[in-house]
């Protein structure tokens, strides 16, 4: 009995234990330490099967490069084998098709951000060389980029292509720039920006899919989530890091439309649906885990009010079965979509809130996170996604997402803010920290 009690008080101390940067940090080990065993030089980590995953079926360090300056803030002895590794093993003359977003969120802004900590110059050459093999992605008749490029031959494919993935590139190539001294890089990236501004509807709202040859629409779905998110938080950004006052503009223009039609401000909470491009008129009401970086960018737009409720929103969502769904219905409260991907946006949102207004409420939410995430993704090998968090179903994949942002954030939550005074940098939609470099 007496023994009983004992592991009882045990357990429930356990649960109960503040969530401190150290334990954050020993996440972020366990995490790395898995990657090491299982994984080692790959893109990611299958921590089920402990076992690896290439996303083009050879090695382009996507895990090495997004937590490398995750262990640098962290101050963990492990960025230095890291650095080893990235220096020894990548290079981008390879014969493979890559998706131009992906590789420019993680790879190009993993290594710029990477030079502006440690100033090792390789970093510079590979980031430089990374975005040279981008490039022709921007050899349209309209500007806006193609999806996917042949890192080796410049091949580009896919005319189909969505804002976040056309608008998601100035952060890491303007700062390519400003550090070469050669201004193509914010040129082309900026001018997709403008490129896709200027086929905005009438009501100032983007849709999902528009044709990068023609110019022409051809999915008129307009909302704040995958495949747009990061075109707003992009324009926004610009401005913030480079004084660019063209990119305030179409932010003020879309943010304007976003919260006239966007929102929908219900009788106790407020979300951000889905409308038609075109008439602005609702179509559905479906809010998903991507659309939580929202809250950080109104902070950023100084509406810390609508931030604060927005977040308030993604919390109970992130409460409705102990961890958030990917997607719900909020008319009904409802998953449409069930998984969990180790996403990191709401936390994103409650580093964002807390550091504007100090309220120890997003303390509390990020307890809650970091709680959840030990109790149902932990496993011996590592974090793993949720195949379905109504029923706490594991699935085999750990995207380097997980150390570039989902870790980053809450270690950043409960730090002091001289471990990266939060003014001083501006995060990328990957949470890579740029300098600003006017
Ligand atoms: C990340 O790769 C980036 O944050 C991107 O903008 C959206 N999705 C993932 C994380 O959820």
């Amino acid at each position: 009995m007496r023994f009983l009690l004992l592991s009882l008080a045990l357990a429930c101390s356990a649960a109960s234990r503040p969530v401190t940067p150290d334990s954050i940090r020993a996440a972020y080990l366990h995490a790395w330490e898995s990657y090491k065993k299982y994984a080692w030089g790959h893109d990611a980590l299958k921590p089920l099967s402990m076992s690896a995953r290439d996303w083009y079926g050879t090695s382009l360090c996507l895990t090495p490069v997004d937590a490398y300056d995750g262990l640098v803030l962290m101050g963990l002895k492990e960025a230095a084998e890291d650095k080893q590794l990235i220096l020894d093993s990548l290079s981008f003359d390879k014969d493979v098709e890559v998706q131009s977003f992906e590789i420019t969120i993680r790879l190009l802004g993993g290594l710029l951000s990477a030079y502006q900590l440690d100033r090792d110059q390789r970093f510079l050459s590979l980031a430089r060389d990374l975005a040279d093999r981008l490039l022709p992605i921007y050899d349209t008749p309209t500007g806006m980029p193609c999806r996917f490029v042949n890192l080796r031959t410049g091949k580009t494919r896919d005319s189909l292509n969505n804002p976040a993935e056309i608008g998601t590139a100035i952060l890491e190539f303007g700062t390519l720039s400003k550090l070469t001294g050669s201004p193509l890089y914010y040129e082309k990236s900026k001018n997709a920006l403008v490129q896709l501004f200027k086929r905005r509807s009438s009501k100032d709202l983007v849709g999902s899919t528009i044709n990068v040859i023609t110019g022409e629409w051809v999915d008129k779905d307009s909302h704040i989530g995958g495949g747009i998110d990061s075109y707003y938080e992009y324009l926004l950004k610009a401005w913030l890091l480079f004084g660019d006052e063209d990119c305030k503009k179409m932010w003020d223009v879309h943010s304007r439309a976003i919260n006239k039609y966007l929102a929908d401000a219900r009788k106790d909470s407020l979300w951000y649906g889905h409308a038609d491009m075109d008439s602005a008129k609702r179509t559905f009401t479906r809010f998903g885990s991507l659309e939580a970086f929202f809250p950080a960018t109104l902070c950023l737009a100084g509406d810390t009010s609508r931030a604060a409720r927005l977040e308030e929103s993604c919390f109970r969502m992130w409460n409705l079965y102990g961890i958030e769904p990917e997607e719900i219905d909020y008319s009904t409260m409802t998953p449409t979509a069930k998984e969990y991907y180790l996403r990191p946006e709401i936390i994103e949102s409650a580093y964002y809130l807390y550091h504007y207004t100090k309220n120890p409420r997003y303390l509390q939410m990020g307890e809650t996170f970091f709680t959840s995430l030990e109790k149902y993704c932990r496993v011996p090998s590592g974090y793993t996604y949720l195949k379905d968090v109504t029923t706490m179903e594991k699935a085999d994949g750990m995207e380097s997402f997980f150390f570039a942002e989902t870790l980053k954030y809450l270690f950043l939550l409960f730090s002091p803010e001289r471990t990266l005074p939060f003014d001083s940098v501006i995060f990328t939609t990957e949470a890579h920290p740029l300098h600003h470099l006017r």
